[in-house]
C-alpha cells in the first residue's frame, strides 16, 4: 500500500465520508456478480425451435379458427412499470372459469396448468391472481391456475404440495407445468408461459437479487416442465419440511436424468418479487440432499402421503387443500 494511503487514513477516510461505502460496496459487488448476468440462454429467434406444442386433447378447438401465433409475442419485449401494475390488478375475470382461460380468436397451440403453492399470504394471493390473468391472458395460450394450499400448521412442503397439484393438473391431461411461486410477478411481455421440449427456469433474473442470477443450478421460483418430464424425475422430493433445498435436489434430479435446465435471456426473465416473511428454514436440507439421487425412486410423485386433500373449483383458481 502507498505511503499516503496508510490503514489509518484510509479508515478516516470512510469514516468521514460514511456514504461512499455505499457506492463502493455496490462497485465491488458488481464486479464480483459481472459474470453471472451473462448466464447461458437460448437465443429468442430460436424459441421457436424448443416449444413444446401439445394442447389439452380436453379443450375444443374450433376447425374454423387458425393456430394463435407466437412470434410477436416473443419479440416484443416490453417491461411493466410499476405504475402499470395497479392497473393490472384491476380487471375483469372475462372468459376465466374455473381458472382457466383460453383465446377465442384463434385455437392455442399449448396448454399450460400453473401450480401455484400457498399458505397464510392472502396478500400475496390478492396481488398474484389478478396479475397473472392479466399477463396470461394476452398470451395466446390455453392455461388453468390451481392454488394448493398447505392448511395445516405443520412445516412447510412445499414438494408434497407441487406433487399433489401434478397429479390433479396430469389427470386433467394438461401437458405442461408450471411451478410457480405466489411472489414472483412477471415483468416482461415477452416472457412466453409454455414449456420448452426441457425444463425452462423462467424466473432467471429477480429484482431481489439486482436481475442477477444467483447460481447456474437454481431451479426455485418459476420453473416450467412438461408433465412426462415431471412423472420421468418423479416429482420433488416429500422430505423436505420447511424453507429450502427441495428445488436444489429437483435440480440433481434433472441432471440424473441428463435433462437441461433452458433460460430465456435476461431480459426477458425479469420478475419482481413481493416482500414476504419466510417460512422456517429447514436446518436438515442439506444432509437430505446428501443421499437425493439414491432416494428419488422411492421419494416423489409416486409416494405421496397426506391426512386429506380437497378440490374446489373457484371463478379464478382452482382450490386443493391439503392437510398433511
Ligand atoms: C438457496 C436454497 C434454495 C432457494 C435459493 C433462493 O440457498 O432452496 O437459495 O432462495 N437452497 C438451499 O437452502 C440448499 S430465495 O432467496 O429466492 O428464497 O430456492
Amino acid at each position: 500500500m502507498p505511503k499516503w494511503l496508510s490503514r489509518q487514513r484510509l479508515f478516516l477516510l470512510l469514516k468521514k465520508n460514511v456514504w461512499l461505502l455505499f457506492p463502493l460496496i455496490s462497485i465491488v459487488q458488481f464486479f464480483f456478480t459481472f459474470g453471472e448476468f451473462k448466464y447461458e440462454h437460448i437465443p429468442v429467434e430460436r424459441v421457436n425451435d424448443y416449444l413444446y406444442k401439445h394442447v389439452n386433447p380436453n379443450l375444443k378447438l374450433v376447425n374454423t379458427k387458425a393456430e394463435c401465433k407466437y412470434d410477436d409475442i416473443l419479440h416484443h419485449t416490453q417491461l411493466t412499470q410499476v405504475r402499470e401494475m395497479k392497473k393490472m390488478l384491476n380487471f375483469t375475470p372475462k372468459g376465466i372459469m374455473n381458472g382457466s382461460f383460453a383465446p377465442e380468436e384463434c385455437n392455442p397451440a399449448m396448454s399450460v396448468a400453473i401450480l401455484v403453492t400457498y399458505r397464510n399470504r392472502q396478500s400475496q394471493l390478492d396481488v398474484f391472481i389478478p396479475y397473472i390473468h392479466t399477463f396470461l391472458r394476452k398470451q395466446n395460450i390455453h392455461y388453468k391456475i390451481y392454488v394448493i394450499e398447505q392448511q395445516d400448521d405443520k412445516p412447510w412442503n412445499k414438494g408434497l404440495l407441487y406433487n399433489i397439484g401434478a397429479k390433479q393438473a396430469i389427470a386433467e391431461k394438461f401437458p405442461c407445468l408450471i411451478l410457480h411461486d405466489v411472489d414472483l410477478l412477471p415483468l416482461d411481455h415477452s416472457n412466453l408461459y409454455v414449456c420448452l421440449n426441457q425444463p425452462r427456469h423462467m424466473s432467471a433474473s429477480i429484482d431481489k437479487f439486482r436481475f442477477v442470477l444467483i447460481y447456474n443450478t437454481l431451479v426455485g421460483g418459476v420453473l416450467a416442465i412438461t408433465s412426462e418430464h415431471y412423472k420421468l424425475l418423479n416429482g420433488f422430493s416429500n422430505r423436505f419440511l420447511g424453507w429450502g433445498g427441495e428445488d436444489d435436489d429437483f435440480a440433481s434430479r434433472i441432471s440424473a436424468n441428463k435433462l437441461d435446465i433452458l433460460r430465456f435471456p435476461q431480459h426477458m426473465a425479469r420478475y419482481t418479487m413481493l416482500r414476504h416473511q419466510q417460512e422456517p428454514e429447514n436446518s436438515a436440507r442439506y444432509a437430505i440432499m446428501l443421499d437425493g439421487r439414491r432416494r428419488a425412486a422411492s421419494d416423489g410423485l409416486g409416494s405421496v402421503a397426506f391426512a386429506s386433500v380437497g378440490v374446489r373449483p373457484q371463478r379464478l383458481y382452482t382450490l386443493i387443500t391439503v392437510r398433511v
